[in-house]
């Protein structure tokens, strides 16, 4: 089994490398951009496309493989994580980002077998900067070994957070207050790349201490968990119990003195999950 889960990230690193070039071709044309679910959820046609290539590409060599797809998703396909290897990709993340030439954008792809994460890539591809963990065997960009930051002292560090998609007025005020209670600790800065992956990354690097948000999807943080965890670092929910990767809230840390800190500043709230069943919509009445 090693030397197949070893082909397999060979191929979603090579299968995001591809991606990117992509996404690069794509930001020299103009961008068709739709909604999804509200006006400030934003998909383009390369999000598609980039999703069906990557998924196309790993079929013909792994064609029992699973996927949870972000694009598939929003397209109907279940989000349910079993037993079984499955592909958990973000084709673009960062698509806001993509979409105003913001120079932050990532292909995400992350590897599950009996649901624990075997490797993940993050290719933030205008970077030119390729992530990768495997289980147990450390994580690097461009090949060079990632390190968390050994900071101790949450009013020495950096926390990266987003603000997310979601406008209504309540998630927004908890948001705030998150935001101001953890600017007042106070850190040396609170930044955000418009990208979880990149931002899991830049915790990985230890040139970010930490990322929380809520808000975010199973395809956007699976592959910069492992990438954290293999540099050393800690993924939790904002609550400080174990990350669950569908309850869509995460906190990830260089250390667990530092997520501890966070714990107590963040407002939690809990989204619908990623794997709930979708509503059952009423029966209309004849
Ligand atoms: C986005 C994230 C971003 C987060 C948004 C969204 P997308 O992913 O990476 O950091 O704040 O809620 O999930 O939609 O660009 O793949």
């Amino acid at each position: 089994m090693t030397d197949l889960w070893q082909s397999a990230m060979d191929h979603g690193v090579a299968v995001a490398r591809t991606a990117g070039k992509v996404v690069r071709e794509a930001l020299r044309d103009d961008r068709k951009v739709m909604t999804k679910s509200s006006s400030v959820d934003l998909v383009t046609q390369t999000d598609q496309q980039v999703e069906q290539l990557i998924i196309q590409s790993v079929k013909e060599k792994f064609p029992t493989h699973r996927f949870i797809g972000e694009e598939s998703v929003a397209a109907g396909e279940p989000c349910v994580l079993t037993d079984e290897p499955t592909w958990i990709i973000d084709p673009i993340d960062g698509t806001t980002n993509f979409v105003h030439s913001f120079p932050f954008v990532a292909i995400s792809i992350g590897f599950s077998v009996k649901k624990q994460m075997e490797f993940g890539v993050v290719y933030s591809c205008l970077e030119d900067k390729m992530y990768t963990a495997r289980r147990g065997r450390g994580a690097f960009c461009n090949g060079e070994p990632l390190q968390v930051s050994q900071q101790q002292d949450i009013g020495q560090s950096i926390i990266a957070t987003e603000f997310g998609s979601n406008r209504d007025p309540e998630v927004v005020d908890k948001i705030f207050t998150s935001l101001r209670s953890v600017l007042s600790i106070p850190v040396h800065g609170v930044r955000g790349a418009g990208t979880a992956a990149i931002n899991m990354c830049l915790v990985a690097s230890g040139c970010v201490e930490a990322y929380y948000e809520i808000g975010m999807h199973v395809w956007d943080l699976a592959a910069g968990s492992l990438i954290i965890s293999e540099a050393g670092g800690v993924v939790l929910d904002v609550e400080g119990g174990p990350a669950d990767l569908m309850s869509r809230r995460i906190l990830a840390a260089n250390n667990r003195t530092i997520a501890d800190r966070l714990v107590e500043e963040i407002v939690s709230f809990s989204p619908v999950r990623d794997d709930a069943p979708p509503p059952v919509e009423a029966p209309s009445k004849q």
